[in-house]
């Protein structure tokens, strides 16, 4: 997935009309966004249709799937079928988990994003340590996109080593979690940004602040 300016925006207002207002703000530096429970539960997954007619976005469905293959399986076919071009799914279900959702992204030639090791305070208390693990995992099904967190660049690294260059880690953390975009960006291909523009009072001047940041 190419992403302009190695941002994607993580777009949980729960409203479409105020998602799509801050799109046309923004919409000349960026052409990937990614939507989660927040906005999908709020207008259901006709926003993904919103962004893909109105924008011409990549749209990451970021539902962390986290289940049994089986349900895993449906979940993947309704977000591909609803016209997202990627999901992100939890690693530490285990390998028949994911590969599931893969081979359903791969019925319709769509990707699926690995979701290595977390990136808030509470990700310390079960998560950190597994995210080599998952990503061994992860390769070893044949996947080349991964996500891992901003605010804990030692493990950031960790899971760049594990998962190499030829791979693709997409990062959320930066800004308001903490983590700066700068840093970030010397193991991680893409940023996932939200608040810190969605909520900024004024997005344009957000996002180009830290693109300008970026150079
Ligand atoms: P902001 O903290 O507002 O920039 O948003 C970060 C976005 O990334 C939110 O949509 C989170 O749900 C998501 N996210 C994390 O913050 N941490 C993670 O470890 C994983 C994700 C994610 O999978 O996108």
């Amino acid at each position: 997935m190419e992403v302009k300016n190695q941002i994607i925006l993580a777009m949980d207002l729960m409203d479409i009309i105020s998602a799509y207002d801050v799109c046309e703000k923004i919409c000349e530096y960026i052409n990937t966004i990614k939507i989660g429970y927040p906005l999908t539960l709020a207008e259901d997954l006709k926003a993904v249709t919103v962004f893909k007619e109105n924008f011409e976005f990549n749209v990451i469905c970021d539902y962390k799937i986290a289940d049994i293959p089986a349900t895993n399986e449906k979940i993947a076919d309704l977000t591909f079928k609803a016209g997202a071009d990627a999901i992100i799914v939890h690693g530490f279900v285990g390998s028949d988990s994911v590969e599931i959702c893969d081979k359903i992204a791969k019925n319709y030639g769509k990707e699926i994003f690995l979701l290595t090791e977390m990136s808030h305070p509470g990700a310390k208390m079960f998560l950190e340590g597994t995210g080599e693990k998952i990503a061994k995992m992860g390769l070893d099904l044949g996947l080349k996109n991964f996500v891992a967190p901003a605010t804990h660049l030692d493990r950031l690294s960790a899971i760049r080593n594990v998962v190499g260059d030829d791979s693709f880690i997409i990062s959320p953390g930066v800004g308001t979690q903490g983590g700066n975009p700068k840093n970030t960006l010397e193991f991680a291909d893409a940023l996932i940004i939200g608040r810190s523009i969605y909520n900024a009072k004024d997005p344009k001047i957000a996002i180009e602040k830290i693109i300008n940041n970026l150079k």
